[in-house]
Order: structure tokens, then sequence, then C-alpha cells
């Protein structure tokens, strides 16, 4: 989609750390880490939220899934990790293209709104 940084990023005309890419789906590290290990997963489809996942395109999100699997497992991250999906504006999502945040290497908190 034009004007998508993150379908620039799946198309490779903008650059990125990628740490896994297949014919559906890229996987690269955040801009903005938050963890030792913080990486993206997207579908390289445009799908702009997970208020758009349907039926005809779920699938790409099963198959993200077993990415952030097999990622993880050559990341290093056999103590476990922490995957988050920020949607709408309550959700705080900054990209309008949907994406899991792969997270570890790091103790996280739970709950993750103590202040509440
Ligand atoms: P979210 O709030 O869930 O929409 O998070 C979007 C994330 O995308 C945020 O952690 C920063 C990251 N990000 C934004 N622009 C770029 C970029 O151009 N390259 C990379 N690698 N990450 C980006």
């Amino acid at each position: 989609m034009a004007d998508c940084i993150f379908c620039k990023i799946a198309a490779g005309e903008i650059p990125s750390t990628k740490v896994y890419e297949d014919g559906q789906v890229v996987a690269f590290k955040d801009l903005e880490p938050q963890a030792p290990v913080h990486v993206l997963v997207i579908p390289k489809a445009h799908i702009a939220s997970a208020k758009e996942i349907t039926p005809e395109n779920s699938a790409v999100v099963a198959h993200i899934f077993e990415v952030i699997a097999k990622i993880a497992d050559e990341l290093g991250l056999e103590n476990g990790f922490r995957v988050i999906n920020n949607c709408g504006e309550d959700g705080m999502q900054s990209v309008q293209h949907l994406h899991f945040h792969l997270l570890g290497q790091k103790k996280m908190g739970w709950p993750p709104f103590p202040q509440d």
C-alpha cells in the first residue's frame, strides 16, 4: 500500500535489519527497542490492524506465530518471551500495518498496568 512504511520495509524500499523473511512475512529489528530482543513480525500483504483480520486473511497470522517460535529459538529465547499486538487508538498502535512485537531476553512485568 502506498505510503505504508511497513509495506516499504517488506518490499526492501526502506532499509531494516531483517532477521527472517519468506514469501508471506518479514521480521526485522524494531527501531526503538524496548528489550534486548525486540523484533517486529509483519505480513507482506497489507493488513491495517488486528481489527482487519478476517477468515480470508487470517492464515498468515497462524504462520506469523510459527515464525515467532522459529525466531525465538534462533535468538536464544528459550527462557520465554512476550508477543504484543497494539491495535487502534486505545492500543497505542502507531504504524497502521499489522505487526507483532516479539520481546525477549528481559524479565517482563505483570500485570501490565500496575498503576491502575
Ligand atoms: P506500534 O506502537 O505497535 O504501532 O509499534 C510500531 C513500532 O514500529 C515501534 O516500536 C517503532 C517501530 N518502527 C516505526 N518505524 C520504524 C521503521 O522505519 N523501522 C523499524 N525497524 N521500526 C520502526
